[in-house]
């Protein structure tokens, strides 16, 4: 496709929507004031796991401001039903999945702690935070249960439909092809390893207004959301409403990280209770409130076992997954560790056999669901882990050993035996550019420097595919899930020439407003400033499934793309009229439209203008206006792919890890805009990094939140990080969509754990350490070096 060097596919353009957002001028759910709103404030369960006995709400009804106190049973009154999951998965002896009811206020159990019991209304927030501590809640506690592996032998049990509070017991894969070439295999590699709970904290907490209209049949609720579409349709769902009587905007919103991309609870209250009242009803979350209110990611405990030749080629892999899902099942919740995770244990290596057990527990923490990477993150550090582990054990170089294995080129495209077919992919080629560009080959000197300083170095590497686009309906449906994946584009072309863009993705953050135009300018030879992408008002623009799953470009663009081929073809009709030639004649090109062989063009605007002008159109033919639409499901998924290494120091006295260099070559196909997808995989590994170092979301073994704070979560800062070096490779552009893009915005966050931890446990490896668990805090790190020490000793 033909780049537009300033400004169209290929240029770094700067994001145009930052100007407004840096200067204060953006406009977030909190920013929207109604006459007469009222607030509303949660009442959410100090207990993970308890029987309600009685909720009394009188003396809080009596407090100055107090328009309602709702509970549980109200919303059992007005037949409100639970929370329905996107996903239901099978278990491998073809059941369903448990599914036990989550109601959005709790009936007659809470089962972790933040959920939500009761919903305070008032006329300020200050009121309803008075009365919300007068109502006296009577529970009954009972033992919580926080582990996955233990939950499943555990006496307590949280819904009576899961048996051993199992959700699903997954398996993929050919178990019996694995055991053979486990019982003949040269030399087996064995882990057991956990990815550790992670809290999303993204910049804005989440927030949710609903606005009956005065004649009560209709109901706008603004929501800090990634999907407003599924959020309309829960909505509609759970009240009883037909769709197109609710509005969802999801105006600014200050980054999403997957967890906004699910129904929380209060999607459900709040258009709830604003609709029962008669008023607008406002719930912004405080920072400490989304610790206990906001999904929860990763939570894997996994073992695995890797059969190798005498050479080192993988023969077979088996994995077994515990993973948490949490008090109930979330949206995606059951997809993420089953269908998400287990199609990527191929990975960027030639296994001829793999089987994988998932199984999905129920426990007394708050629900899991996608966070920046869903599932691909997991996957990567498993085979990441078990590579690293391989070569140490067979003694040979750990790039070396992943040379050995990787698919290469020629074998494109590669059918795994786990299920996706990879179209694409030069997976050699961008790890040895890693390895270049880092200067691996020189990585021994550097070491021996750093040793004699005292530090120990280490250097790290992980390859990653990643499923972007997600997803193609049918393979979802095939799976469980209970929606489609295609996304729509409408392309309006105005009278004076300039474009609106109307989609169903969700910009908070991602620079859509950026690229979406490139991509129209590059097709339509517009210029960006005549380009308005609009997104995020479900009466406004077409239906589609929102942001998440790095599916943007690759099916949102996708489907824009298409518009704009169908743009152009109207176009040539009515460049036909106007110019008096025939329709086949006409070619457009760089922004204007002429009639082949002649010098007789027309510019873009001008056709436009005839568009709205349409005096003398011969209507039987040529409809006046200029505007189409597209819809695109794609047919399989995007796969990303790349290679990321990173250089650490660790300090032996104290275990303080320091990220010293870090180079990833990423295959995100045809770039839109490299400075974008630049930003996006720094984004990615700054949480890579959180994960493999700092962040942790812990439980005590009572349920409650040891890590209910930014005081307690450590998030990454700026200065845990070094420059990021990031090289892009165009050179295999994804073949099944028509931008050959491939998705960028979890490239970061998959591959980082895993290069870390490789590259802190090479330095701790002439300790003897060789086993250490995420995140690698300095006691963390410094608790495994001792351990090593006393051990050696003995
Ligand atoms: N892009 C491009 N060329 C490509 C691929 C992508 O120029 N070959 C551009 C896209 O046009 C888009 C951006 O890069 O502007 C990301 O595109 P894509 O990979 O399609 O991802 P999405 O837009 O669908 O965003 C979702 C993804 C996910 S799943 C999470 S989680 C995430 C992320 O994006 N959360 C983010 N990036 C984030 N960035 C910010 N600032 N905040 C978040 O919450």
């Amino acid at each position: 496709m033909a780049k537009t060097a300033t400004e169209g596919i290929g240029a770094s353009v700067p994001r145009v929507e930052d100007g407004r957002l840096l200067r204060g001028a953006g406009r977030f759910v909190a920013d929207v004031q109604l006459a007469g709103e009222l607030h509303c404030v949660i009442v959410r369960s100090p207990h993970a796991h308890a029987g309600i006995r009685a909720i009394a709400t009188a003396r809080a009804r009596s407090f100055p401001g107090i328009v309602a106190v709702l509970t549980g049973i109200d919303m059992a009154t007005d037949k409100i039903g639970p929370m329905r999951a996107l996903w239901s998965i099978r278990s491998h002896d073809g059941r369903a999945m448990a599914e036990p009811p989550r109601f959005a206020l709790a009936r007659d159990r809470v089962r972790h702690v933040g959920e939500p019991v009761a919903a305070v209304i008032a006329e300020t927030r200050e009121q309803a935070l008075d009365a919300a501590d007068a109502i006296e809640i009577d529970y009954e506690i009972a033992p919580a249960i926080i582990d996955a592996r233990e939950a499943t032998t555990a006496a307590t049990l949280l819904h009576a439909c899961a048996p051993a509070n199992v959700c699903f017991r997954w398996a993929r894969g050919d178990a019996a092809a694995v055991s053979a070439a486990l019982q003949t295999a040269a030399h087996v590699t064995r882990i057991e390893l956990i990815n550790n709970r992670l809290i999303g904290a993204a910049i804005e907490p989440r927030a949710v207004i609903a606005v009956p209209d005065s004649a009560g049949d209709k109901l706008t609720v603004y929501s800090a959301t990634q999907v407003p579409h599924h959020i309309r349709r829960a909505v509609s769902e759970q009240l009883g409403i037909s769709e197109g009587r609710v509005r969802v905007i999801a105006p600014d919103v200050g980054g999403g990280f997957g967890y906004k991309g699910k129904l929380h609870p209060e999607e459900i209250i709040v258009p709830w209770a604003a609709r029962r009242l008669a008023r607008s009803v406002k719930w912004i979350a405080s920072r400490s409130e989304s610790f206990i209110a906001d999904n929860q990611g990763r939570d894997h405990l996994t073992q695995a076992e890797l059969a190798l030749d005498p050479d080192g080629r993988f023969c077979g892999l088996r994995v077994e997954t515990f993973a948490n899902l949490g008090a109930y099942v979330s949206t995606f919740g059951a997809a993420i560790p089953s269908a998400i995770y287990s199609a990527l244990l191929a990975g960027v290596y030639r296994t001829p056999a793999i089987f994988v057990q998932c199984t999905g527990v129920f426990t007394n923490t708050l629900p899991t669901d996608a966070y920046r990477g869903a599932g691909r993150p997991e996957a990567c550090y498993v085979l990441e882990r078990l590579a690293d582990r391989a070569a140490i054990e067979l003694a040979i170089d750990r790039a070396e050993i992943r040379r050995r294995n990787l698919v290469p080129v020629t074998a494109m495209p590669y059918k795994t035996p786990i299920g996706p077919t990879y179209d694409c992919g030069d997976f050699p080629k961008v790890f040895a550019r890693a390895l270049e560009i880092a200067d691996y080959a020189h990585f021994p000197h550097r070491r021996t420097l750093a040793k004699r300083g005292a530090r120990l170095r280490g250097f790290g590497m992980a390859c990653y595919v990643e499923s972007s686009g997600v997803a193609p309906s049918r393979f979802a449906g095939m799976l469980g899930a209970r929606t489609g994946f295609f996304e729509a584009a409408l392309i309006r072309v105005l009278s004076d020439g300039g474009v609106q863009a109307l989609l169903g993705t969700h910009n908070h953050g991602q620079g859509h407003a950026t690229t979406m135009a490139q991509i129209l300018s590059t097709r339509l030879g517009v210029a960006l400033d005549k380009i308005d992408i609009i997104e995020g008002d479900t009466d406004q623009v077409p239906y589609g499934t929102g942001t998440f799953g790095s599916r943007s470009i690759a099916v949102g663009g996708s489907a824009l793309d298409r518009a704009a081929v169908k743009i152009i073809g109207k176009g040539k009709l009515i460049a036909a009229h106007l110019l008096e030639a025939s329709p086949g004649d006409i070619t457009f090109a760089a922004g204007s439209f002429a009639v082949a062989g002649t010098d007789r063009r027309i510019l873009f605007a001008e056709v436009a203008h005839a568009a709205h002008v349409p005096h003398n159109f011969p209507l039987e033919t040529l409809e006046p206006g200029w505007q189409e639409t597209a819809v695109y499901d794609p047919p399989a998924f995007a796969f990303s792919n790349g290679a990321h290494v990173c250089e650490v120091d660790v300090d032996p006295q104290t275990g303080a890890v320091e990220v010293l260099g870090y180079w990833g070559v990423d295959d995100v196909g045809t770039v839109i805009n490299p400075m974008i997808v630049d930003g996006q995989i720094h984004g990615g590994v700054a949480q890579g990094l959180g994960q493999a170092l700092r962040e942790h979301c812990a439980y005590d073994s009572d349920g409650q939140l040891l890590s209910g704070s930014l005081m307690d979560y450590a998030l990454p800062r700026a200065g845990d990080l070094p420059m990021i070096v990031s090289e892009l490779d165009e050179s295999q552009p994804c073949t099944h969509n028509p931008l050959g893009a491939k998705g960028c915005g979890e490239a970061g966050a998959i591959a980082a754990p895993a290069a870390i931890v490789s590259a802190v446990l090479d330095a701790l490896g002439p300790l003897g350490v060789t086993e250490i668990d995420m995140p690698l805090t300095p006691d963390v790190v410094w608790h495994a070096i001792e351990t090593a020490r006393r051990s050696s000793a003995l």
